[in-house]
């Protein structure tokens, strides 16, 4: 028999882990075992701050007890039931509470299970609605470089990461690039949106221009890029792709499963920056990582194109066997009153300009070359080693866990912060010299 106890595994070799160096993790496993509010506890025993909200989902800390009650409960009352042409009120309501937090007549839901699936069905809603508006030629997709929209065929087709895509084949076809907005020489140190870049927004011209509007269906951003070691929009540069879009009938879908649910201050970055888009994307802080859920929210009148023919046939041909899942709403709608009632966004808003000042004050550290910040974000690039790009971001995250018990993330060599809404400021401190330590520990 197998000893299955999380805390002493003794067979590592099965699970093949998700974008994880398997070897060098299997060799020295970094196995967390429990959590509660900003921490994380280790199979070693180790309390460590936990500087990144999981995967930047955990947006209320761990181990929330409404949240956890309401799945508790909710296991015990309806395990599953099928959202295809059968419907359970939770799902209704949480779509009702997310259409009421989205801007705009940002009116209606589509759920799903990840990241990667609202960006798969944001791209298909919006192929599919450009065919029934008449507009079939429209059929072209365009992304941006540096963009991360998931690992489904869609989200890295428009995706702008060489390494998730190089690997998978031709993609889909008809995709072009916006170019991404990081300029160091121009922006170096910025806090909040740079003053430089917004003219890059312009490129949507040139590709609109080359292929004709006419075989356009949408543009999808990350309002503020955030896998690629956080890029946040020049200032205007998100009004000035709206005001493209609409000049020529372009949807624009913003992949807000990072931005979303409090990371920049609101509800949506939409929010923050006054740009409607007609699609968002959601995922992550929806549950505050708890379960897995992600969704799509469409403006009016894209749902309402849909939303004819005869009444008994399927409008959208489109769904995942888990789309609303009973555990997931239970979650969202907990996870939503806690973010409410805690004011959880305000929080992060209110807490920016003493986030910025902690993780600014690295700025002379060793090997540091830039420093961004916005909302409760913060990256810190570190100059790559020799030869060897990656090398010291990795080191970095190893010495975190075993030598500052701090618990961070990586892009390349820059180092990413984007703790819970409820860090206090007390935490930021204490998560920002522990990062001034590990930036010398890898000196
Ligand atoms: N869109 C965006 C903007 C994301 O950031 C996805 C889609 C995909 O979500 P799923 O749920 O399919 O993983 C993401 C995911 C990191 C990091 O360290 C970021 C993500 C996932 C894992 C790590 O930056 N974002």
């Amino acid at each position: 028999m197998t000893d299955m106890s999380p805390a002493t595994p003794n067979d590592l070799a099965a699970w093949w882990m998700p974008f994880t160096a398997n070897r060098s993790f299997k060799a020295a496993p970094r196995l967390i075992t429990s959590a509660k509010d900003m921490h994380y506890f280790t199979a070693d025993g180790r309390k460590i701050i936990d500087s990144v909200a999981g995967l930047w989902c955990c947006n209320a800390g761990h181990q929330r007890d409404t949240i956890v009650a309401a799945i508790r409960e909710q296991a015990g009352e309806l395990d599953y039931a099928p959202p295809f042409q059968f419907g359970h009120p939770k799902a209704f309501r949480l779509a009702t509470k997310i259409a009421d937090l989205a801007p705009g007549d940002l009116d209606h839901v589509f759920f799903v299970n990840s990241g990667s699936e609202a960006v798969d069905t944001a791209l298909k809603i919006a192929l599919a609605y450009q065919n029934i508006s008449g507009q079939g030629g429209r059929q072209r997709l365009i992304g941006r470089e540096r963009g991360y929209h998931g690992v489904g065929f869609g989200g890295i087709s428009v995706g702008g990461i060489v390494s998730n895509r190089k690997m998978f084949g031709l993609l889909l076809n008809g995709v072009d690039h916006l170019p991404h907005t990081y300029n160091r020489e121009k922006q170096a140190f910025t806090r909040g949106e740079p003053d430089w870049g917004a003219h890059l927004a312009d490129e949507l011209e040139r590709i609109v221009a080359l292929h004709d509007p006419s075989t356009i269906a949408a543009v999808i951003v990350e309002p503020m890029a955030g896998s690629t070691g956080v890029l946040p929009p020049p200032k205007g540069y998100l009004q000035k792709l709206r005001a493209i879009c609409d000049k020529y009938g372009l949807l624009l879908i913003f992949d807000e499963v990072i931005s979303g649910f409090g990371r920049l201050g609101f509800a949506f970055a939409a929010e923050r920056y006054g740009v409607t888009p007609d699609i968002i994307c959601f995922a992550k802080g929806v549950t505050s990582g708890t379960v897995p859920m992600g969704g799509v929210i469409v403006r009016k009148h894209i749902h309402d194109a849909f939303m004819r023919g005869p009444d008994h046939m399927i409008e959208l041909f489109h769904g995942y066997t888990y789309s609303a899942h009973p555990l997931a709403c239970a979650a969202g709608l907990a996870a939503l009153d806690l973010y409410e009632r805690e004011h959880l966004f305000e929080r992060a808003r209110d807490l920016e300009p003493k986030f910025g000042n902690a993780f600014h004050a690295l700025r002379d550290y060793p090997n540091v070359l830039d420093i961004r910040t916005i909302g409760l974000v913060a990256a810190i690039d570190l100059a790559p080693t020799e030869g060897s790009p990656g090398l010291r971001g990795m080191r970095a995250v190893e010495k975190a866990y075993y030598d500052a018990e701090l618990l961070t993330r990586v892009a390349g060599d820059t180092l990413v912060v984007t703790p819970p809404l409820i860090v206090t400021e007390a935490q930021i401190e204490e998560i920002a010299a522990k990062v001034g330590r590990v930036i010398r520990l890898v000196e």
